[in-house]
């Protein structure tokens, strides 16, 4: 294959110039649905993935309140995240903007520039009253809203610290999923002005590692064997920054911090930090919490397991407790639902569902994200739809985390302009079917070196192929026939017969860097 022979083509500059008249916002500032403007109520989970909603995926669990929002409404079947890490996700969504626009690329090294424009900010000088309940993880205080209380960093589950406004902390009682929804429904019943819109943000720390259940709930799932994905022992060839990644459930997943295997005799590298979490909880939670794990971690020990034995009772153990903590996200949502229900806010409120990324539930034999591959490039989005937006089933248009602000500021009729680069969704619910929406995604992610070693990459992803370039202290392609190879265990960067479609999706590359205004850029052709 010459590289060098790779033509920008007619077909690949047409379809930037859509997109890119997409992304300006050609649709904006129409008028919001009625006379009176809809509320939001946006709730947004951490590492919460399809493969774990059963409006998504029927294998594992049942999800019956997050699939009320799906039945009425719309599903995204095609939802992706720019940057498929909690901080950068959450800076993309607030903006509307991809990582290197709004500077926050990384957990580690970066702090939120609050002073930057973001929805809320937009819709508060509109006349929203706006709040936010929960993990924020920006470093920076939030602000745009007229109330809020986050948890530090990550959170915790048991008995959580929150950030007040006056900046102290504050311990609560409780379990965290339960509190955030408590705060957020106690603002709308006895906080909020009731003669204004409102648009509130209920950012739950579930399902983040390490995954601590609710105690009502640790005998839940006990006697289910979990579907183990058929790519669990993926062997990694061809793909070099898959096998040097450091998120493997066999490799990487920590015997007592991850799995609760903690015995007095045992150590593992994160024993400390998992003493850290549960050491908060009360004496009456600790007991029960002891009670049940008990007997689970005699029989492991006893069982002295080896080998694929190991890695399956381990996989599904994981599940196990992912399923457990998704059940208090399941029933809280539905709390907020009958609320909203009750009080008849329904008809005139969008109800958002969604998370920071998707997550790999044993794909490739993998936890945690940051990959651009399919499970967590992809984000659940489904949204109960208010009166007048009469859209139903599934939505198959691409949309990404950056498009969210612009939906909310058309929907609430706000026509400051603006520099977002994400597209108002507002058309795709009212069932239009837009003919120049975007027909290619971008994606970059940047924490590296960092926890799980997942190396820098950039990449785009059309209907049907995704090409991605791992560059920093690797220079290595990868390209994909999503449609031959949806799990993506083939990669076919310079394979016979695949220069033209390279030589394509470089192009959209490259367009896409150019539209976004990237400064990170491959040199174009390669040399
Ligand atoms: C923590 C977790 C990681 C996880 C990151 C980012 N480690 O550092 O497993 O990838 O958060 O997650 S832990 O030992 O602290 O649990 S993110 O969703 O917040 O970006
Ligand atoms: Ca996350």
């Amino acid at each position: 294959m010459t590289r060098k022979a790779f033509i920008y083509s007619a077909v690949a500059v047409a379809a930037a110039a859509g997109a890119l008249s997409a992304a300006t916002g050609c649709q904006k500032a129409k008028a919001s649905t009625g006379d009176q403007p809809l509320n939001i109520v946006y709730i947004m989970t951490d590492d919460h993935t399809a493969q774990m909603m059963s409006c998504y995926d029927t294998r594992h669990i049942n999800t019956p309140n997050l699939d009320r929002i799906a039945a009425d409404g719309v599903r995204f079947t095609n939802s992706f995240v720019a940057n498929s890490l909690s901080g950068p996700s959450r800076a993309c969504m607030l903006t509307g903007k991809h990582s290197h626009k709004n500077g926050f690329t990384d957990n580690t090294t970066c702090v939120f520039d609050g002073d930057q424009p973001t929805f809320p900010k937009y819709l508060q000088r509109a006349g929203y009253q706006t709040a936010l309940f929960g993990k924020w993880h920006l470093e920076s205080l939030p602000q745009g809203f007229d109330r809020w209380e986050i948890v530090p960093g990550q959170g915790d589950y048991y008995n959580p610290d929150f950030i007040v406004e006056s900046g102290d902390t504050v311990q609560v009682h409780g379990y965290l999923t339960d509190l955030i929804t408590d705060k957020s429904l106690d603002w709308l019943e006895n906080e909020r002005d009731k003669s204004k819109p409102f648009c509130l943000l209920i950012h739950h720390k579930a399902i983040h590692r390490n995954w601590l259940a609710d105690t009502a709930h640790l005998a839940l799932y006990e006697d289910k064997t979990f579907e183990l994905p058929e790519n669990f022992y993926d062997d990694y060839q061809g793909r070099e920054a898959a096998r040097a990644q450091e998120m493997s459930v066999i490799k990487d997943m920590d015997l007592i911090y991850d799995l609760k295997m903690d015995r007095p005799d045992k150590d593992s590298a994160l024993k400390a930090r998992y003493h850290s979490y549960i050491d908060r909880m009360d004496s009456a939670q600790r007991a029960t919490y002891d009670a049940f794990y008990a007997p689970i971690i005699e029989d492991f020990y006893a069982r002295d397991l080896k080998g694929r034995e190991l890695a399956e009772w381990k996989y599904q153990r994981y599940m196990r407790d992912y399923a457990k903590v998704v059940k208090s996200l399941d029933d809280n949502v539905g709390r907020v639902l009958d609320y909203l229900d009750e009080h008849g806010l329904l008809d005139n409120t969008l109800v958002v569902y969604t998370s920071d990324q998707g997550f790999y539930m044993g794909e490739h034999g993998w936890f945690d994200k940051r990959f651009m591959y399919e499970e967590s490039f992809h984000t659940p989005l489904i949204m109960r739809l208010p009166k007048g937006m009469d859209r139903r089933g599934d939505i198959d248009q691409m949309v990404q985390n950056i498009d969210y602000g612009p939906t909310f500021l058309e929907i609430a009729g706000v026509t400051e302009p603006n520099d977002m680069q994400g597209v108002s969704l507002l058309p795709l619910l009212k069932g239009e079917n837009p003919d120049n929406w975007r027909d290619a995604l971008y994606y970059h992610f940047y924490e590296y070196p960092a926890e799980h070693m997942v190396k820098r990459h950039y990449g785009v992803r059309d209907g049907r192929y995704k090409l991605i370039h791992f560059y920093n202290d690797i220079d290595k392609w990868e390209l994909y026939d999503l449609q031959e190879d949806p799990t993506e265990m083939n990669n076919i960067y310079g394979a016979e017969g695949t220069d033209s479609i390279t030589g394509l999706m470089m192009a959209k590359l490259k367009d896409m860097q150019e539209l976004y205004d990237d400064p990170i850029r491959f040199t174009y052709p390669i040399k």
